[in-house]
């Protein structure tokens, strides 16, 4: 079972999301567990403070060290091996190989949310392994970070999104398209018509529809994904077949 360990001021914000949806049911069915350790728990004093001003002035707040180091001390009593991760986008861009490599660890999962504006240096130093960021923007914390990253990873488990949607193209071994369109009934609303080819019921073509429209859709809108896309002969001709009709829309 993959066990994730979030240590946050809001832990609330964790306990939200995990115990819905997919990940509520995956909790539910045991292929994971997610678990939130308030920091705030593990800061000294009355007032239990865990952010300090920084050395060398300037604005805002920064993570003391010590409340993490001693909520990660706490934990590491129960001898397990944990893979300390970091939400920063100073971080290993996350991806669906990222995602593939975190649900396939053995060791627990520990994901350190950061907030205010940063965290002591030396929480990076001596207790995390991997900085992780989400893409190239700035989050106020790590916590919407660390839930993406566990929603990834959690998906990815054989039986945790059940016999049908584990079976369909974008859930299981990614082969790097953008997904096709999809479209439930009424055949026509305000106007706009399903596909003829999808009300045909001829798997085959209905098949190579979805297999064309997926290409074409990461030509158009990522074409920086098709060069490392699992492609074969027979996605060589469909792209023919799309750069003859998207060349034509320009007429
Ligand atoms: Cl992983 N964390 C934060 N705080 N901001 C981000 C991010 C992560 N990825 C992009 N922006």
């Amino acid at each position: 079972m993959l066990v994730c360990e979030v240590l946050t001021l809001f832990p609330g914000i964790i306990d939200a999301y995990a115990s819905e949806s997919i990940l509520g049911k995956a909790q539910a069915s045991g292929f994971v567990r997610v678990h939130s350790i308030n920091i705030r728990d593990f800061a000294e004093g009355k007032h239990r403070v865990t952010d300090d001003q920084p050395y060398g002035g300037g604005g805002g707040m920064v993570m003391k060290a010590a409340p993490i180091f001693e909520a990660v001390d706490r934990l590491r009593l129960d001898g397990e091996e944990r893979r300390i991760l970091f939400p920063s986008p100073q971080g290993r861009r996350f991806d669906q190989a990222f995602a593939e490599e975190l649900s396939l660890e053995s060791r627990r999962l520990t994901i350190v949310c950061g907030r205010y504006e940063g965290v002591d240096e030396r929480v990076m130093a001596g207790l995390v392994d991997d900085e992780v960021s989400l893409g190239d923007y700035v989050l106020t914390g790590g916590e919407l970070a660390a839930l993406a990253i566990i929603d990834a990873c959690v998906r990815l488990i054989p039986g945790v999104l059940g016999d049908a949607r584990s079976s369909s193209v974008d859930s299981f071994s990614w082969d790097g398209l953008l997904d096709y369109p999809h479209y439930t009934r009424p055949p026509v609303y305000r106007g706009m018509r399903v596909p003829e080819v999808l009300l045909s019921g001829n798997h085959e073509e209905v098949r190579r529809w979805r297999r064309k429209e997926a290409l074409r859709r990461t030509l158009v809108r990522r074409p920086d994904l098709i060069d490392r896309a699992v492609l074969d002969v027979e996605d060589q001709t469909l792209i023919t077949e799309i750069k003859k009709e998207e060349g034509h829309e320009q007429d």
